[in-house]
C-alpha cells in the first residue's frame, strides 16, 4: 500500500499523473486563513498537484518512500563514531547542505502572489494576443515585486528602483512582462549593465553598504554616464519608497510591439496602475522601517491577501503608429524615455487582481523565472538595445540559478498548456517523452509535433514587417542623445514639496561621497536639468553654485507623475494605532469602541496598551509608528504623554509621545479622542491639518478617514526659501 502511495505521490510531483493526486488536500489548504477562496482555489488548480500535504496522519519517509526515523545518526555504541553506512544521515545532510541556489543578481530581494487577468473586452484590432482577445476572458497570473541593488535578506524600504514582475500563464503560452515601477531605466546599451550594477552594489573590499546608493561608485557611474538622470530621478523621489507593493504602478519600460493576425503592427508601452492609489513614504520614516521591520512590504502584500483585501491594477498599453517612432522629438527605442500621456493616451485594456499567496516561498517566488523573451503570438519586440540584450540576460541567469536547462518544468514556470518538442534530457528531466521520434522533420511520427505558424496553429510569428539593415556599429543612434529635456520635465511634474524631497534625497546621497571630483561631476549634470536643483545641492555640500548650463531648460509639464497630488480611492488595509492606557478604567473600551467604527473601512486597527490585557492587541515595548499609517490616542491614555509622564519599566521611556509625534513628523493623520487630545499639547504637536480632535467619536472618525485618504500632510516638511510654491 505504501510503495503504491509513494508511485502515486511521484507521478503526481512530476505532473505525470492525470489522475487526482493525493496531495492536493483540500482540506489541509482550508486550514489556510486567507478569506479569499476563489483565488486561493485558482492557484490550487494550477500547482496543487504538485503539492505535499502537511502529512497529518502519516509517517517520515526517506527521499525514497521508506518509512524512518531521523532524530539520532547510526552510531557504533551510544558514545562511539558515526557510520557510513547510515544513508538516512547522509541523505537528510546532503540535501540540507544543497537547500540554497543562487540568489538573483539583482532583483534579489521580493516576494510575489498568485492572481487573475481579466480583459475588459476583443482587442483583436490591435494584437493577435489571445488572452486580450474577449471581454472577461481569464488568464491566470503571478506578480514578483522586488527592489534591485539589495541581496535576499536586505531590507524592503531600501530606496530603490522597484520591480514588477508579472507572468500570465495564457492559453497559447506563457508571456511575462518583466518590467519595474519606473517608466524608464538608467542605461540605453545591454553592454553597460554590468558596469551600473558593479558600481551600484556594495564595495568589493568591505562589502559595504548594502541595498544603497548613498556611496561614491553609485554616483561616479551616474554622473559619468548622463542617461541614468531621468531613472536618478524617479528614484530619488516618491516612487523610491513606496508605501507597499500595492501602491506603486509598473512599466514595461521598453517600447514592445503589437502584432494582429494579418501582421500589422503598432508600438506600444505596457502600465500597470495601482487600483491602491500611489502613496509613498518619507525618507525618514523609511529609514526606521528598514530597522524596525525589514519586512514591511512582503508582510504588507501577504496580509492583505490573506484578509480578504486582493490588491489589483489596470493594464493599459500607449499605443503609437510604427511611423511615429521618432515623431516626439526623442526615440521610441530608447528605453530612457517616457512618452508624456498628452502624446499617447494610456488604453486600458483588462484588470489584474492578486488573491491567492503563495504556499512555498521556494518554490513560488524564489523559483520563479522570468524573462522579456517569454512573448506570445501578438506581441513582439523592438530594436531597442536595451531589450535586445536583456533577451540574453534572463535565459543565461536561470540556467545559474537552476544548473540545467529544465527550469521551464519547475511547477511555476510551467505553461498551462502541453509542451511537445524535441527538447530532450538534461539535469532534472522531469517529463517523459513518449515520442520516441526526436527529430522534426520525420515521417516515423507522421511528421507530428507539426510546425505551428501564422496560420498553422496560431503559431507565434515575428511581425512581416520587420526587418534589419545597416553598417556595423557599437556606437548608439544619436536620437539617443539628449539625457537631461525628460528629467526636467520630471522635476517640473512635482508638487513643490516633492521637490524639496528629490533635493533632500540627493543631499543625502551626495552627502555620502568622500570624492570631490564624483560630488563635482553630479553637480554638473544635475546643472544640464536645472540650476535651482544643483545650487541647492552644491548649497548642502559646501561647493560653490554652478551658473546656468540652459541648453536642456525648458518649463514644460506632463501628468502622471506626482503621487504626493493624489486622494487614495481606498483606505482599506491602512494601519491605525489606537494608543490606550490599561491603568484608566475605560480607556482600553473606548479604545475598542473606536476600532470597531474604523473596521467599517476596513482598516487594520491596533489597540497599544502598557501591558497585554483584555483589548489590547500590542504593547507600547513594541509598538512604534511605523507600524501605522495614522496614530491616535484614545481617552485615559493621555497620562502617558509629555514630559511630565511618569516613566515605567514596561516601555522604552517616552515611547507613547514617541509615537504620537514621530506620526506628526512623517506627515501622518494624528489625533485624539476626547481627553486623549490632551496628549496632542503634552507632546507639542501643533493644531494643523490632520491633526484630528473631538470629543464626538463618529466625528473623530470621519475626520481621521478624510485623513487617511490624503494619506501624507505635506505641509509638515519644511521648504527651502528659493524653493517655488
Ligand atoms: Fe533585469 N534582470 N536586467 N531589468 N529585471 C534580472 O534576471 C538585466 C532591466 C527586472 O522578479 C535578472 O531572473 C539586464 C530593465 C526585474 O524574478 C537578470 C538588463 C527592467 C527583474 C537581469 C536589465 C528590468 C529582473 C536577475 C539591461 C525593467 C526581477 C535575475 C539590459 C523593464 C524578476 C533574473 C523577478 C531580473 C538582467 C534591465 C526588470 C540578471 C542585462 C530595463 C523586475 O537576468
Amino acid at each position: 500500500m505504501h510503495t503504491l502511495q509513494t508511485l502515486v505521490s511521484l507521478s503526481c510531483l512530476l505532473g505525470l499523473s492525470t489522475a487526482a493526486c493525493p496531495y492536493a488536500h483540500p482540506e489541509a489548504l482550508g486550514k489556510r486563513q486567507d478569506g479569499t477562496p476563489n483565488g486561493q482555489s485558482q492557484r490550487d488548480g494550477l500547482l496543487g498537484k504538485y503539492e505535499i500535504s502537511d502529512g497529518e496522519g502519516t509517517h517520515m519517509t526517506s527521499d525514497v518512500g521508506g518509512p524512518i526515523e531521523d532524530q539520532g545518526s547510526l552510531k557504533a555504541g551510544p558514545r562511539g563514531s558515526t557510520l557510513m553506512e547510515d544513508f538516512i544521515y547522509r541523505q537528510k545532510m546532503q540535501h540540507f547542505d544543497h537547500e540554497r541556489i543562487p540568489e538573483r543578481v539583482v532583483h534579489a530581494r521580493g516576494a510575489g502572489a498568485h492572481g487573475t487577468f481579466r480583459s475588459y473586452g476583443d482587442f483583436s484590432n490591435i494584437t493577435a494576443a489571445s488572452f486580450l482577445g474577449e471581454a472577461g476572458k481569464e488568464t491566470p497570473v503571478f506578480v514578483r515585486f522586488s527592489t534591485v541593488a539589495g541581496s535576499k535578506g536586505s531590507a524592503d524600504t531600501a530606496r530603490d528602483v522597484h520591480g514588477f514582475a508579472t507572468r500570465f500563464y495564457t492559453d497559447q503560452g506563457n508571456l511575462d512582462i518583466v518590467g519595474n515601477n519606473i517608466p524608464v531605466f538608467f542605461i540605453q546599451d545591454a553592454i553597460r549593465f554590468p558596469d551600473l550594477i558593479h558600481s551600484v552594489k556594495p564595495s568589493p573590499d568591505s562589502e559595504i553598504p548594502q541595498a544603497a546608493t548613498a556611496h561614491d561608485s553609485a554616483w561616479d557611474f551616474f554622473s559619468s554616464q548622463p542617461s541614468t538622470m531621468h531613472t536618478l530621478f524617479w528614484a530619488m523621489a516618491g516612487s523610491g519608497i513606496p508605501r507597499s507593493y500595492r501602491h506603486m504602478d509598473g512599466f514595461g519600460v521598453h517600447t514592445f510591439r503589437f502584432v494582429t493576425d494579418d501582421g500589422s503592427t503598432k508600438l506600444i508601452k505596457w502600465h500597470w496602475r495601482t487600483k491602491q492609489g500611489k502613496a509613498s513614504l518619507v525618507w525618514e520614516e523609511a529609514q526606521a522601517i528598514a530597522g524596525k521591520n525589514a519586512d514591511f512590504h512582503r508582510q504588507d502584500l501577504f496580509e492583505a491577501i490573506e484578509s480578504g483585501n486582493p490588491p489589483s491594477w489596470e493594464l493599459s498599453v500607449q499605443v503609437v503608429d510604427e511611423d511615429k517612432a521618432l515623431a516626439f522629438g526623442f526615440d521610441l527605442l530608447d528605453p530612457t524615455k517616457i512618452i508624456p500621456e498628452e502624446l499617447a493616451p494610456l488604453q486600458p485594456l483588462g484588470l489584474m487582481t492578486l488573491n491567492a499567496n503563495p504556499a512555498n516561498y521556494f518554490a513560488e517566488t524564489e523559483q520563479i523565472s522570468f524573462q522579456p523573451g517569454h512573448v506570445v503570438r501578438g506581441i513582439d519586440f523592438t530594436e531597442d538595445p536595451l531589450l535586445q540584450g536583456r533577451l540574453y540576460s534572463y535565459l543565461d541567469t536561470q540556467l545559474n540559478r537552476h544548473n540545467g536547462p529544465n527550469f521551464e518544468q519547475i511547477p511555476i514556470n510551467r505553461p498551462r498548456v502541453e509542451i511537445h518538442n524535441n527538447n530532450r534530457d538534461g539535469f532534472g528531466q522531469a517529463y517523459i517523452h513518449k515520442n520516441i521520434y526526436q527529430y522534426t522533420p520525420n515521417t516515423l511520427n507522421n511528421g507530428y509535433p507539426a510546425q505551428a505558424n501564422q496560420t498553422e496553429g496560431k503559431g507565434f510569428f515575428t511581425a512581416p514587417g520587420r526587418g534589419a539593415n545597416g553598417p556595423l556599429t557599437r556606437a548608439l543612434s544619436p536620437t539617443f542623445d539628449d539625457h537631461w529635456s525628460q528629467p526636467r520635465l520630471f522635476y517640473n511634474s512635482l508638487l513643490p514639496v516633492e521637490q524639496q524631497f528629490l533635493i533632500n534625497a540627493i543631499r543625502f546621497e551626495t552627502s555620502h561621497l568622500k570624492s570631490t571630483t564624483v560630488k563635482q561631476n553630479a553637480l554638473t549634470q544635475l546643472n544640464r536639468i536645472s540650476n535651482d536643483v544643483a545650487k541647492r545641492v552644491a548649497d548642502a555640500l559646501g561647493l560653490p553654485a554652478p551658473a546656468p548650463d540652459p541648453t536642456f531648460y525648458h518649463s514644460n509639464v506632463t501628468a502622471g507623475i506626482s503621487i504626493f497630488n493624489q486622494t487614495l480611492p481606498t483606505i482599506a488595509t491602512l494601519r491605525v494605532g489606537i494608543l490606550a492606557s490599561v491603568a484608566s478604567p475605560d480607556s482600553v473600551n473606548q479604545a475598542q469602541d473606536l476600532k470597531k467604527r474604523l473596521g467599517r473601512e476596513k482598516l487594520v486597527v491596533t489597540v497599544v496598551g502598557e501591558r497585554m490585557a483584555d483589548g489590547v492587541e500590542q504593547t507600547y515595548s513594541a509598538a512604534d509608528a511605523t507600524g501605522f499609517d495614522a496614530v491616535v490616542v484614545a481617552p485615559g491614555a493621555e497620562k502617558l504623554f509629555g514630559p511630565g509622564a511618569a516613566p515605567s519599566p514596561l516601555f522604552p521611556a517616552g515611547r507613547p509621545s514617541q509615537i504620537l509625534l514621530d506620526g506628526y513628523r512623517w506627515g501622518k493623520p494624528v489625533g485624539g479622542l476626547g481627553s486623549g487630545a490632551q496628549a496632542l499639547n503634552a507632546t507639542g504637536v501643533p493644531s494643523t491639518p490632520g491633526v484630528y480632535a473631538d470629543s464626538d467619536a463618529e466625528k473623530f472618525v470621519a475626520g481621521l478617514e478624510e485623513g487617511l485618504a490624503k494619506f501624507k500632510f505635506t505641509d509638515r516638511f519644511p521648504l527651502d526659501p528659493e524653493q517655488k510654491e
